[in-house]
């Protein structure tokens, strides 16, 4: 080998050896730059003569062209492999199942009280939907709760705007003020269909249907802890006719839990109690004969027969009405149901825990 391909075979080899164009360029100098090899061996041509020189000159004409050319291919390979590591890098995998639209679901919450209208709708219960701010009438006085009952605190009630200085407008304690408002509207519809007008005062003695309606939704309190949030649910019922007794209310209370945890041997317990509302009132327990809880008593409401004066704050006259009321922890159902054992998880919004409802 002479010299010449002896230069373009060192040239060939130290392209390969470039990894990125900044060193193809490098080496390039060391070849065709001012001081590279072939621009010495042209500087070398000076001292021959006219006939050395033309067949010199092309020789080396030759070889700067084979160097050129092996340049450019290896600038061209670099060029594609970067284009190729690109490629790679932004690739996108078409085979990847979409992103789905995600599917919503009920709250836990709204799914208890979508099944409590089922089963009272079942016995013939309309639902009763109102305000969540109340007057202090319906909500406390037209319940027969005296001005010193604790519920009337400042410490126990969320006040609002409004109503007067006396009595200020308030987040409703509990859902009865809406069935106070429900049996008001149904007693002034009959009457006005039997008598054809509703005197002021006087209380209604005449006949028309039955009052039977639940009153589910959102109540307030001054309360926060792993069982109490300000903000709860709660379904009331009330049912009021001439012959209604304390049986009746035993018994559909008991239908009710009994379909509502689908344990037909699901016991309950009427317990003494006071509330201002109802006269005489009894706190409602069940035990479950099977599962984790079995045997245990558990507090679900409370309950009782209708307080004469709030009979009469409905329109009607006790001695001719006579009903039965409750009022169940919606919240405390959806945490039996599902075996929640905090209250605060239903109101925190994390969807890891709500999504397991849907
Ligand atoms: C409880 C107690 C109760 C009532 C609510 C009521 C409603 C009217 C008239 C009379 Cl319109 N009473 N409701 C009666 C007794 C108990 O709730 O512990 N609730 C979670």
């Amino acid at each position: 080998m002479n010299d010449l391909q002896s230069v373009v075979a060192h040239a060939k080899a130290a392209f390969e050896l470039a990894r990125t164009p900044a060193e193809l360029e490098n080496t390039k100098a060391q070849y065709l730059g001012k001081s590279g090899r072939i621009t010495e061996m042209m500087k070398g041509m000076a001292a021959l003569s006219v006939e050395e020189k033309k067949t010199q000159g092309a020789a080396i004409n030759l070889a700067k062209q084979a160097i050129e050319a092996a340049l450019n291919a290896r600038r061209q390979a670099l060029a594609d492999a970067e284009l190729q590591a690109q490629l790679q890098a932004e690739a996108l995998d078409v085979t990847l199942p979409g992103r789905q639209r995600g599917s919503g679901g009920l709250h836990p919450v709204s799914l208890t009280l979508e099944r409590i209208e089922a089963i009272f709708g079942s016995m013939g219960f309309e639902v009763a939907q109102g305000p969540e701010i109340e007057s202090d009438w319906f909500n406390f006085t037209a319940l027969n709760t005296p001005e010193d009952h604790p519920a009337r605190s400042m410490h126990d009630t969320f006040y609002v705007e409004g109503g007067t200085e006396q009595a200020p407008n308030l987040l409703r304690t509990h859902t009865s003020p809406m069935q106070v408002r429900h049996a008001v509207q149904h007693v002034k519809k009959h009457r006005m269909a039997a008598e054809g007008s509703v005197p002021a005062n006087a209380l209604f003695s005449g006949a028309m249907p039955e009052i039977r309606v639940i009153a589910p939704g959102r109540t307030y309190r001054v309360d926060s802890d792993a069982t109490h949030s300000p903000m709860f649910h709660q379904c009331e019922g009330l049912w009021v006719g001439e012959n209604i007794s304390f049986k009746d209310l035993k018994f559909v209370l008991t239908d009710f839990c009994r379909t509502l945890f689908e344990q037909d041997d699901l016991v309950l317990r009427f317990r003494p109690s006071f509330f201002p509302f109802t006269e005489p009132s009894a706190e409602i327990d069940i035990q479950f004969q099977s599962g984790a809880l079995a045997g245990r008593w558990l507090e679900v409401g409370g309950s009782g027969q209708v307080h004469p004066n709030v009979i009469r704050n409905m329109g009607l006259d006790p001695e001719r009405y006579i009903g039965f009321a409750f009022g169940m922890g919606v919240d405390r159902f959806t945490m039996l149901r599902y075996g929640v054992n905090d209250l605060r998880l239903f109101f925190d919004g994390d969807i890891r825990f709500l999504s397991q409802f849907r």
